[in-house]
C-alpha cells in the first residue's frame, strides 16, 4: 500500500466524526506520517492559550493510540519548517479558479471581506505537507476529498514544469463512516468548531457522551431502518454504530428495526463509549504531564524535518533556487 500521511488541526476538541472518519482507520506502519496541522489552526482567529491546549489534546490522542511506534512518525507542524515553505512555492504555482472553487473555503469564507488571506490559501499548505513527504496514500473523510485532488493536480503541474519530484497521492475515503453528522442537525458534518450538544467529543466523559446520544435528534416513525434522505438521525447513528463496531449496516438493522429509537439510541451511546474506552482514558492519562508529550514528540520532529529538508532543497532547486 506504500506510505500514508494524515494531519489533523488543532481547530477544537477532537470529535466522535475525526475519530470515526480518520484517527481510528490511521495505523503505525513503517513510513506512516501523522502530525498536529497546527499552522492550519490559526485559518480563522485564535486564542493562544487555547491552541495550546488544543495541541497537546491531539498530541495525546495521537500517541494514545500507537502512531509514533513501528517506524511511522507522529510531529506538530509548526515545528518543521519547511512546511511554510513549501507552502509558498505551491501558492506560486495554483491558480485562483481552482482554489476559488474548493467547497469548504465557499462553505466558510467566500464573499466575506474580513476572513484571513489563510484560509484561502491553505490548500497550498495541505498540498505541502503531503508532497514533502513523497506518499502514496491520504486517508481523509468525504469533507478532504478535494483537497487531495488539487494537492494531485500541483503536483503533476509541477512535476510537468520542473522535472519529476513529486509522487502523486491518492485520496482514500472510508467506505462506511466518511461523514459523521451532527446529532442534533443530522444534514450537517460534526465539525470541532462546532460545540454544542449535536458534537460528541471522543474524550468527553462516558456520562455526558451518553447524555448526547439519548438527546439525538431522531426521525418521524418508529422503525430502525437505513434511508438519509427520510430518516437522516437514525441513519447517521446507523452509521456511526456500524462504523464503530464493524458490521455490516443490515446486520444492525435486521436486530434493532423494531427495537425502538430509546433502545437504539442507549445501545449506539453503549457502543461508542465502549470502543472508545481505551483511547479515551489514555490520552487523558498523557495530558496530566505535556512536557512529557512534547518530549515524545521529539525523535518524530527531527525525522520530519530530515526529510522535509531534503525535498524541499530538490524542489527549489529543479524551480531554480541557488541553493546555500
Ligand atoms: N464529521 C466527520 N466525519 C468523518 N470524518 C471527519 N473528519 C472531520 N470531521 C469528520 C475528518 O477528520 C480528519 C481531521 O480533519 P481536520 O481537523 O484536519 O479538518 P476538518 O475536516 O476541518 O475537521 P473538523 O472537525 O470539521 O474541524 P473544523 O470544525 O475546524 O472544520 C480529516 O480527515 C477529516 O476529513
Amino acid at each position: 500500500m506504500g506510505k500514508s500521511l494524515s494531519f489533523i488541526t488543532p481547530s477544537g476538541r477532537v470529535t466522535l466524526g475525526n475519530y470515526i472518519g480518520a484517527l481510528s482507520q490511521w495505523t503505525a506502519a513503517p513510513g506512516n506520517v501523522y502530525a498536529v496541522a497546527d499552522l492550519h489552526g490559526i485559518t480563522t482567529p485564535w486564542n493562544p492559550e487555547t491552541l495550546r491546549t488544543y495541541i497537546i489534546e491531539i498530541a495525546s490522542v495521537l500517541i494514545a493510540l500507537g502512531l509514533d511506534q513501528n517506524q511511522s512518525i507522529v510531529y506538530i507542524q509548526s515545528q518543521v519548517a519547511a512546511h511554510a515553505e513549501m507552502a509558498w512555492l505551491l501558492e506560486c504555482v495554483g491558480h485562483m479558479g481552482e482554489f476559488q472553487r474548493m467547497t469548504q473555503f465557499k462553505a466558510k469564507g467566500r464573499g466575506r471581506g474580513d476572513i484571513s488571506v489563510g484560509l484561502f490559501t491553505y490548500p497550498a499548505l495541505m498540498a505541502g505537507d503531503i508532497l514533502l513527504h513523497d506518499v502514496d496514500t491520504v486517508p481523509v473523510g468525504e469533507d478532504q476529498k478535494q483537497h487531495v485532488e488539487l494537492t494531485r493536480d500541483l503536483a503533476i503541474r509541477v512535476n510537468h514544469l520542473f522535472g519529476p519530484v513529486f509522487t502523486v497521492p491518492e485520496p482514500k475515503v472510508p467506505t462506511v463512516g466518511a461523514r459523521v453528522r451532527s446529532l442534533k442537525n443530522p444534514n450537517e458534518k460534526m465539525s470541532k468548531s462546532v460545540i454544542d450538544d449535536g458534537t460528541v467529543l471522543l474524550l468527553e466523559s462516558p456520562d455526558s457522551i451518553h447524555r448526547k446520544f439519548m438527546a439525538a435528534v431522531t426521525d418521524s416513525g418508529r422503525e430502525v431502518h437505513y434511508d438519509p434522505v427520510e430518516k437522516p438521525g437514525i441513519s447517521n447513528l446507523l452509521e456511526i454504530y456500524a462504523a464503530l463496531a464493524k458490521e455490516p449496516l443490515d446486520d444492525i438493522v435486521a436486530r434493532y428495526r423494531t427495537a425502538g429509537y430509546g433502545t437504539f439510541k442507549r445501545k449506539v451511546a453503549e457502543v461508542v463509549i465502549e470502543s472508545t474506552k481505551s483511547v479515551r482514558e489514555s490520552a487523558l492519562a498523557l495530558q496530566t504531564n505535556s512536557e512529557e508529550i512534547l518530549n515524545r514528540l521529539q525523535q518524530g520532529r527531527q525525522e520530519a524535518w530530515s526529510t522535509t529538508n531534503a525535498k524541499l532543497q530538490q524542489v527549489k532547486r529543479a524551480m531554480g533556487f541557488w541553493l546555500p
